[in-house]
């Protein structure tokens, strides 16, 4: 104290890191505690003036509570299953408004002095309170805030119903990021802020002056997602990002830590990965309290209150907390004697207070070379009084009485009659209140409203296919695997003066290991420092080069961060008005099975790029075995409505498929992405005619490579068809030349996308259903041609080819043959032996089904 009196506070951190040396040489093993007091991290005397009118954003918060409250306890009125949530929206309201009133900036303008936007990651059940803003901003009307989370009715009676979630899919022109399934979120947010240095430092955007803000929940810290790039975002010195925790201590069940503290655990594991953390514990009414505690009563107190302890205080009223928290000793009790109940009651949290959290915000907006998170304590259910604050079951609280919705007008001032308050009505104040003056003030200042997606940006144009992979379409028999013939089309596509800078390869530390070493040197990884070193490698043509302006994104083995940087990089097109084609390549097993929940997010983002499962399928990889192999990608890829899924066997069919994803998503501007499955085997690569793109595209094509050297069947002889995909095409196509040489008709087709033929089965189907001239499935046209039974295999588990079985035409008996059950390691042909997708098994079953009878 003293020195800091007299010689500053830097001579004072000085002596504290000099004595902490000193204990560390005389090894003690002591260390700093890491938790600081249970207290505000912005002393009084540092607090900027509030720049803004106190009252009216007050009354402005009421409204939004109020609003946000109606729309759920109405909903659930109308119908008891819709459910909704009030409480976390009742506890982040503050932090909200303080934001939308202060520091979210939308995206403004156009042309160079062009302020893209904030990007604002907003907690997914307190979305009512976002609509509820949007509706007094005007922006959404009073009918759809009465079709809360009844999309289908709004439509069906010509509005616009709310999603319960932020979903971009379906509120294309509100929402912009989706963050119902909770870390994904967080993730996603330091990706999308590291993306936006990746920009400016590729000198393809200035994201400068840009922040990325998120506000989540204190339960939603437990997601290893949202820990799990803490350290990335420290290290990368993130500065452009804020995230704002609310510390309300609950989660759905109960408290987040009952007997423990969220705030000093997060302070610690935040701090601890190189985060400015912002302590927003306590209100302003706290500050005089403080001031008189020349003994630090108070902090002593905090120190000894668990979580569970401080939830029953929200809990509890006035008298209460003077009896159990300030009754704690005589100096506490001394300290709270000119309180009444009333005023106990109402001491506020930080959270709640309007004037501090602008100040943690301020703070946290200035700070220079860290990520911040801002730890802002609040009370569950704030406000909701007797029906749920800081109750255990408040989460799921969606419905109130009479009196304890006049309870809540009455606790926040509300202008509502009893008549109006019961009835639950929407609130609006009137165009020239000045409180929606002073609402649509703040905004204009900050740029317009939000959230607002945007989908508006550049038409790229795509270089022709036989500019860069024309050795893939005319491969004359040339031996490679899909994955070579794509790295190598990467390798050219990169070269494309218009398209090539918009192109992100992405890898999980798995570059070498699809030949992709030779793309360091080429285009060089990111690195926000360039190379401080001289790599081992110097001198070789695949040098591993970093640079500022480096291409590739190099995640390290984090699956989960690599999507969620392919998901910041394939949504550029919306977020930032700029398109680019992100590619992320990894091995297909660690992908939808490992971060499927990722991907269904980034397509509900409407993500445009291309997901590439390399080394896929069960048999592939033989080595690897049960934990590698990939026999289920296919499957749930399919089950993603806006992902086209192909699994190519030759490199040509590979290219005409990327070809066409790029048209379009990047020129078209479609909001689909492409899964292509890529192969380590190589084998010879026939030409693929581009005439067959479209067929290729569709799905399934005949194949009839195969056919030179073998003698046509005789007349009559019994026919067989026989369908592949991927690696697995090659087994079939040695087996039609086995049965071709014991006198069978044999033709084989070459199936691209089990999925796309499904889709298109069932489209053909619901047309059928709703009694219109419905076309013969895709698939069924290719086949019609063929005869006899259809054998059809894959590397990966029968449901893949099982889905299109009812689109097969009339008659035909159906075998499906795949990859189900645990994978093993031994040689492609002993697996393929093993789960009966070889040559010789697709030969046995063309066999039995030609002998036994048609099934009816
Ligand atoms: C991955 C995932 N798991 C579970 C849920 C269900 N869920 C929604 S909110 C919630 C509790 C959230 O608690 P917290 O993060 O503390 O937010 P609060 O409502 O307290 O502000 C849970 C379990 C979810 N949405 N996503
Ligand atoms: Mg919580």
């Amino acid at each position: 104290m003293s020195v800091v009196q007299t010689q500053g506070a830097q001579r004072a951190c000085y002596l504290l890191d000099a004595l902490a040396r000193q204990a560390q040489s005389q090894h003690l093993g002591w260390k700093p505690d890491g938790t600081t007091p249970y207290v505000n991290s912005i002393a009084v005397d540092r607090q900027p003036p509030f720049p803004g009118d106190l009252a009216i954003e007050e009354r402005l918060a009421s409204l939004m509570r109020w609003n946000a409250l109606a729309m759920v306890v109405r909903a659930n009125q109308a119908y008891g299953d819709l459910g909704g949530h009030i409480a976390s929206y009742a506890s982040a309201a503050d932090l909200f408004e303080a934001g939308f009133n202060h520091f979210f900036h939308a995206r403004e303008g156009t042309g160079a002095g062009q302020h893209r936007g904030d990007l604002v990651f907003f907690q997914p059940h307190s979305a009512p309170g976002v609509y509820a803003r949007a509706f007094l901003e005007g922006r959404l009307s009073q009918d759809d805030l009465a079709h809360y989370r009844q999309e289908l009715t709004g439509r069906a009676q010509g509005v616009h119903g709310l999603s319960s979630y932020p979903h971009p899919y379906l509120m294309p022109e509100f929402w912009q990021f989706p963050t119902g399934s909770m870390g994904i979120g967080p993730i996603s947010s330091i990706y999308h802020a590291r993306f936006m240095r990746y920009l400016t430092h590729r000198q393809l955007l200035d994201c400068g002056g840009r922040k990325v803000w998120g506000v989540f929940g204190d339960g939603e810290m437990d997601e290893p997602e949202s820990m799990s790039a803490l350290t990335l975002a420290a290290r990368e010195r993130l500065d452009n990002l804020v995230w704002v925790v609310n510390c309300n201590l609950q989660r759905l069940d109960g408290p987040v830590r009952g007997n423990g503290r969220i705030i000093d655990e997060l302070e610690k594991l935040f701090a601890g990965a190189g985060w400015n953390v912002v302590k927003l514990v306590w209100g302003s009414d706290w500050d005089g309290l403080f001031a008189r505690d020349v003994s630090g009563a108070l902090a002593r107190a905090f120190s000894d209150t668990v979580d569970g302890q401080m939830q029953t205080f929200a809990a509890k009223d006035g008298r209460f907390n003077r009896d159990n928290f300030f009754g704690q000793n005589e100096e506490l009790r001394r300290l709270a004697q000119g309180l009444t109940d009333e005023q106990i009651d109402r001491l506020k949290r930080g959270g709640h207070d309007l004037v501090k959290i602008h100040a943690a915000y301020a703070a946290a907006a200035a700070h220079r070379g860290q990520p911040t998170v801002i730890l802002a304590h609040t009370k569950k259910g704030y406000g909701m009084g007797s029906a749920g604050q800081g109750r255990m079951t408040t989460h799921s609280q969606k419905k109130f009485d009479g009196a304890e919705l006049i309870e809540f007008r009455n606790r926040f001032n509300l202008p509502l009659t009893d008549e109006q308050a019961t009835r639950v009505d929407f609130f609006k104040p009137a165009d020239d209140s000045v409180e929606m003056r002073y609402l649509h003030e703040r905004r204009a200042a900050l740029g317009g409203y939000l959230p607002k997606r945007d989908a508006t940006a550049d038409i790229l144009t795509k270089p022709e296919l036989a500019a860069y992979a024309r050795f893939a379409v005319a491969a004359a028999g040339r031996e490679m695997s899909t994955t070579m013939a794509f790295v190598r089309l990467l390798g050219n596509l990169l070269k494309d003066q218009a398209l090539g800078p918009r192109v992100v390869p992405i890898v999980a530390d798995e570059a070498r290991t699809f030949g992709m070493a030779n793309l360091f040197k080429q285009v060089g990884i990111y690195s926000s420092v360039g190379q401080r070193y001289a790599p081992e490698d110097i001198g070789s043509v695949l040098s591993y080069r970093e640079a500022v302006d480096g291409q590739i994104l190099e995640e390290g083995i984090n699956e989960a961060g690599a999507i969620a940087s392919w998901t910041a990089a394939a949504t550029s097109y919306s977020v930032h008005g700029l398109a680019m084609l992100p590619f992320y390549i990894y091995y297909s097993m660690f992908g939808f099975q490992r971060v499927g929940d990722a991907i269904w997010a980034a397509a509900d983002q409407r993500a445009r790029g291309f997901l590439l499962g390399a080394t896929s399928g069960r048999t592939t990889l033989g080595g690897e075995g049960l934990q590698h192999q990939d026999g289920t990608s296919h499957l749930v890829a399919a089950t993603i409505p806006n992902c086209k899924a192909y699994d190519p066997a030759y490199a040509g069919e590979m290219a005409i498929i990327v070809d066409a994803g790029i048209r379009e998503m990047v020129v078209e501007q479609q909001d689909v992405f492409y899964y292509v499955t890529l192969m380590n085997e190589n084998y010879a690569q026939p030409d693929v005619p581009i005439a067959l793109a479209p067929q290729i595209l569709r799905g399934c094509y005949r194949f009839d490579g195969w056919k030179a050297d073998v003698s046509p069947p005789a007349e009559g002889a019994p026919a067989v068809t026989l369908m592949g995909s991927g690696a697995i095409l090659t087994e079939a196509v040695k087996a039609a030349r086995l049965l071709a040489g014991d006198g069978y008709h044999v033709e084989v087709f070459s199936v691209t996308s089990w999925s796309e033929l499904a889709r298109n089965g069932q489209a053909c189907e619901a047309a059928m259903l709703r009694g219109e001239a419905a076309d013969l499935p895709f698939v069924a046209q290719q086949l019609a041609a063929s005869r006899g039974p259809v054998i059809a295999a894959t590397d990966y588990v029968r449901a893949v080819p099982e889905s299109i079985r009812a689109f097969i035409p009339e008659g035909r008996r159906y075998l499906a043959l795949g990859t189900d059950g645990f994978g093993r390691s031994d040689t492609r042909a002993e697996l393929r032996g093993f789960f009966g997708v070889d040559a010789g098994s697709i030969v046995q079953a063309a066999r039995a089904s030609l002998k036994s009878p048609v099934r009816a």
